[in-house]
C-alpha cells in the first residue's frame, strides 16, 4: 500500500516541481498549462494520456480551449505520493519545463 507524502516530504516536492501547487482541497498536486490552441492542447493531452496509462496513475484534468488544469493524487494514499511526483516530472518533460 503507497503511503502519501507527509507535510515535510510535500514542502521538499514542491521544491523540486517548482510548476506545481499544492491544492489542500483535493489532497492534490496542481498545475495550469497555457497552451497555443486547442490542437496543441489536445496533443499534450494525448501524449500525458499515453503515458498515465502505461503507468496505470491518471490525472484529473480539465481543458477550455488552451488551457488545461491538471491535479495529480493518489486515491489509494488519500494524498500525493511518489506516484504523482513520477506522473508530474513526466509532465514537465512532455511541457518541455
Ligand atoms: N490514478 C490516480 N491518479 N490515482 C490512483 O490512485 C490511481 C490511478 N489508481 N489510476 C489506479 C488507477 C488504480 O485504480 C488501478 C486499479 O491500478
Amino acid at each position: 500500500m503507497i503511503e502519501s507524502y507527509n507535510p515535510t516530504e510535500l514542502t521538499e516536492l514542491l521544491n523540486r516541481l517548482p510548476h506545481w501547487r499544492y491544492d489542500a482541497e483535493r489532497k492534490a498536486l496542481h498545475r495550469r498549462l497555457e497552451c497555443g490552441d486547442f490542437s496543441e492542447a489536445m496533443e499534450i493531452m494525448m501524449r500525458i494520456a499515453i503515458d498515465a496509462e502505461r503507468a496505470d496513475h491518471h490525472p484529473e484534468w480539465c481543458n477550455v480551449y488552451s488551457r488545461i488544469d491538471i491535479w495529480l493524487t493518489t486515491h489509494d494514499a488519500a494524498g500525493v505520493s511518489s506516484r504523482d511526483e513520477a506522473l508530474a516530472t513526466r509532465i514537465d518533460a512532455i511541457v518541455g519545463s
